[in-house]
């Protein structure tokens, strides 16, 4: 009954915003608007058009505070698997949303929608992975192989019967579970993912360490809301930051650490933090992923132009008549961020729907 009434005013809330900006006839809406929320009182199901999908997966993308690449938030392409229920269907929806993003490196934002959580909660898809592409991490007597990161949801795909070769490099295998059932593992074709191997254009920074990357991020373990009915899994992708790879995944001491490693190469003095070693190694890390995916074909962004076209997104917001709204301390890139006019600037990181939210992991 709350619950209902709850999805009754974000239903249309989210109803009149989403026809109002797609320029729907006025009749045509109210219409529209009266059948959904008469569908709501009978059986509390909210049946989105593909059309309000759409749009509403898009508005999510514009109302995350967190991300910096909302520019291009009107063009992003949106699968409508609402209707895959076993796993093979969802692992065939996974594999061509994957062939789709990656496009040889022209890389495109897109969203895989399915079907939403029923109202007493079930749900029909979840995907137990972070990331649909993301590095294993095996804890070992010598310490962690791979991304530490990972060490857990490895762990999981072992217990599960997956077997990978144990090198710092091993693409985890997706895991997709159905109806509340067992998660079963699908492997991931070599020839479904697009990796960068890292060089720097003039420094030999990484010597006989295989240093590489993936080339699309694809978050899957969020949750997409629209009208105030939750999406479990709703797996999107944009293309990355460089920073997001050189200067955390591969630098965070709690991730590769490659510091250290690069720094000796460099011939760094590292008996003193004052030498800014550290910094001087992450500087050229960055150079070298951002040479890497460019040299390879493969869209990414440096930080700096980023910043940018996030100001050019906040400059369209408020032509349209909205205000953006942004979460300060994810929205500054983690290299020189001072040299962005993001660090001068403050945000509203009010909650905007439809959204993305965090939701419990499906495993301990
Ligand atoms: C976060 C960049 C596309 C939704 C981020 C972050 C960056 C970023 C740098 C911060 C990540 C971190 O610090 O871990 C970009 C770029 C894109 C892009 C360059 C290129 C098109 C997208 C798309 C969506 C999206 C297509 C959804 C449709 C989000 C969300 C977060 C985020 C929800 C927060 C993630 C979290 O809380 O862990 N983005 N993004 N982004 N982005 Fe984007
Ligand atoms: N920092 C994470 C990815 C977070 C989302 N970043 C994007 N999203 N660029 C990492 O793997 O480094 N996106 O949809 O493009």
């Amino acid at each position: 009954r709350e619950t209902n009434e709850y999805l009754l005013s974000e239903a249309e809330k989210f109803l009149r915003t989403c026809h109002r900006e797609l320029g729907t006839d006025p009749g045509g809406s109210e219409l529209r608007i009266a059948q959904a929320l008469e569908r709501i009182r009978s059986d509390g199901r909210l049946d989105l058009a593909y059309e309000e999908l759409e749009h509403g997966a898009r508005m999510a993308w514009r109302n995350a505070n967190r991300c910096i690449g909302r520019l291009f938030w009107n063009r992003m392409t949106v699968f409508d698997a609402r209707e895959c229920v076993t796993e093979e269907q969802v692992y065939e929806a996974l594999l061509r949303h994957l062939a789709y993003a990656t496009n040889g490196g022209e890389i495109r934002p897109a969203i895989t929608v399915f079907g939403p959580a029923s109202p007493s909660g079930e749900e029909p898809v979840r995907i137990w992975n972070h990331q649909l592409l993301r590095y294993a991490g095996y804890e070992t007597a010598e310490g962690i192989v791979g991304d530490p990161a990972s060490v857990a949801f490895t762990r999981v795909c072992l217990d599960l019967g997956w077997r990978g070769a144990g090198t710092p490099f091993d693409l985890l295998p997706l895991v997709i579970q159905t109806a509340g059932g067992a998660p079963r593992w699908f492997p991931l074709p070599a020839s479904a993912v697009l990796e960068v191997p890292l060089r720097h254009p003039e420094l030999d920074l990484f010597g006989s360490f295989p240093a590489k990357w993936y080339a699309v991020p694809v978050i899957s373990d969020m949750a997409l809301e629209i009208g105030g009915v939750r999406y479990p899994a709703a797996p999107f992708n944009g293309w990355y930051m460089g920073t997001e790879i050189g200067a955390r995944n591969l630098s965070d001491d709690r991730r590769y650490n490659l510091l250290p490693m690069i720094a000796d190469r460099m011939g760094l003095d590292r008996s003193r933090a004052s030498t800014l070693w550290k910094d001087r190694a992450l500087v050229e890390l960055n150079v070298a992923v951002l040479h890497s995916f460019r040299a390879a074909g493969v869209t990414i962004v440096d930080h700096h132009t980023a910043a940018q076209q996030f100001k050019s997104f906040v400059r369209n917001e408020e032509k349209e008549g909205r205000n953006a709204t942004g979460r300060w301390s994810w929205l500054i890139p983690p290299l020189s961020p001072a040299t962005t006019d993001i660090f001068h600037t403050s945000y509203d990181d009010a909650t905007v729907m439809p959204g993305f939210v965090y939701q419990d992991r499906p495993y301990s």
